[in-house]
């Protein structure tokens, strides 16, 4: 009940902290998350009219920017067909992903593995749809397997650690 309670606290702290973020740099706020990928939308939407004007070609929803450099990306490549396992802590003090930026081939499948209830993970800009889910419970052997369809850059954060946690993924036809 803890845990559950907790996650809907931090959808409201985020939900909050974007609406604060409008009008400003967004680059280190918490992004419009909420358990469905409509709510996340519309909160989105709802924070749009302060910076329609200069954020042109972003994805809408006010996420951050993916904080991967192209070198970051490129620097990790499983294009060859090499797992890619993102590792975060089960604890619930926060630590930055490890493999947070990584290249994948269309088609791969991407492990993260660690505490979801502690560090939720959610989609963090980038290219749309964005095949990284909303997970805020612990999966069985502490792993999720996420398949990457599309070819694009997908960010992705810690609900409730976005400015520590956060990474992308690239995927290349
Ligand atoms: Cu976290």
């Amino acid at each position: 009940m803890r845990s559950i309670l907790s996650v809907l606290l931090g959808g409201a702290l985020a939900l909050a902290g974007a609406g604060a973020a409008c009008g400003g740099d967004d680059a280190a706020e918490p992004s419009a998350d909420a358990a469905s990928a409509d709510a996340a939308v519309e909160a989105g939407d709802a924070n749009a009219g302060g910076h329609d004007g200069h954020d042109a070609g972003r994805v809408d929803a006010g996420p951050p920017p993916i904080r991967c450099t192209d070198e970051e990306l490129a620097a990790n490549d499983k294009t060859d067909g090499g797992a890619l396992v993102i590792t975060f802590l089960n604890a619930a003090n926060p630590r930055q992903y490890e493999n947070r930026c990584a290249t994948v081939k269309v088609g791969a499948s991407v492990t993260f593995s660690g505490g979801f209830a502690q560090h939720p993970l959610q989609a963090a800009g980038g290219d749309s749809p964005n095949p990284i889910p909303y997970v805020a419970e612990d999966q069985p052997g502490d792993e999720l397997v996420v398949t990457m369809p599309n070819a694009g850059t997908f960010g992705y954060e810690c609900e409730f650690h976005p400015t520590l946690m956060f990474g992308a993924i690239r995927v290349v036809p």
